[in-house]
């Protein structure tokens, strides 16, 4: 045995005998996490993986809910500065406006993370990573479907209106960029109309309405850039007693449950995954982080698209 060795053994034995802990356990990591909201289903299945996550691995969590309020989200990262986290995560609900809080936080040394939104800084030190979805991505991957279904009707005009996500938020700016890059190379696809629903179903069937009423053009298709608008819209749709999935074919994003259900129910052509588990990814990117590691600036969640032909075999694989 070498001196090592037998001196841990000694240290050990001794510290039995004295009936004292080896080590002090370490004290659990403190997280801030400012959540956008309660928007939509996939905001729900976002929560629940946070939350559980934390309490998985022993993180003490301080959860704010900024009921899709930039200011609020302002208000709780300024407490969590004030309270000294170890680290401060949060889904920003717009793109811009957080440079000053962000300086405050980098001023207080405490690193920030950011989970599914971007944010659109000037000084990109002041957060360490930011792990979500590729949002222009997940647009492209609908226009693709789009065009696909239209090459197999080639002579027909198709006349498209979009429910956008939240104005200024990461999803809907990219969303629409993506979609619109892949359908310019269709002179015969035209979004002719195009308003926010906030990303909730009670807006998406406002909205919807007011497309349907204007009834100046045949609507064939809605791109909505979450389900729940596509949800409400589904029923504003039926209301003006039209057969939705069909008459309008339905384009959307995130692949939550109520989706899948649409789909199965015929009343929802495709949707794009967007992945809400980012809890675990979370947790393990904050110890690294408070740990001094060097970690990768953007982590990228790998998803797929669902369209309604595999609704059936792939709803009870859904885990959100
Ligand atoms: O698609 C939408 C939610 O930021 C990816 O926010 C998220 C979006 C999601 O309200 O349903």
């Amino acid at each position: 045995m070498n001196i090592l060795a037998r001196r841990s053994l000694l240290l050990l034995a001794s510290s039995a005998a004295f009936g004292a802990a080896v080590a002090a356990p370490a004290a659990p990591l403190v997280m801030g996490f400012s959540q956008v909201g309660a928007e939509s289903e996939w905001r729900s299945a976002n929560t629940a993986s946070i939350k559980a996550a934390a309490k998985q691995d022993g993180v003490t969590l301080k959860f704010a809910d900024a009921q899709q309020k930039q200011e609020n989200q302002v208000k709780a990262i300024r407490s969590f500065i004030a309270q000294k986290v170890d680290v401060i995560a949060f889904s920003p609900v717009v793109e811009s406006g957080w440079d000053t809080v962000l300086r405050e936080a980098k001023a207080a040394k405490i690193p920030v993370i950011l989970t599914d939104r971007a944010v659109n800084v000037s000084d990109p030190s002041l957060f360490v990573s930011f792990i979500g979805s590729d949002f222009v991505e997940e647009g492209r991957k609908a226009g693709r479907w789009l065009l696909e279904r239209a090459a197999k009707n080639p002579g027909a005009d198709l006349n498209i209106v979009e429910l956008q996500g939240t104005v200024g938020s990461a999803p809907a700016l990219d969303r629409k960029k993506g979609f619109e890059e892949v359908i310019a190379g269709n002179p015969k696809l035209k979004i002719s109309r195009s308003q926010s629903g906030d990303f909730t179903r009670a807006k998406g069937k406002e909205v919807m309405e007011a497309f349907l009423k204007a009834k100046d053009k045949k609507i064939d298709v809605l791109y909505a850039h979450n389900d729940d608008m596509a949800i409400g819209a589904i029923q504003a749709i039926e209301e003006a007693g039209l057969k939705p999935g069909k008459d309008i074919l339905i384009i959307s994003i995130d692949g939550v449950k109520g989706a899948f259900e649409a789909m199965l129910a015929g009343k929802l052509n495709v949707t794009v995954e967007c992945n809400p588990l980012l809890g675990p990814q979370l947790m393990q990117l904050a110890r690294e982080v408070v740990a001094g590691k060097t970690v990768a600036k953007r982590i990228t969640t790998l998803e797929g698209v669902f369209p309604a032909e595999v609704a059936a075999k792939e709803l009870p694989n859904r885990r959100y």
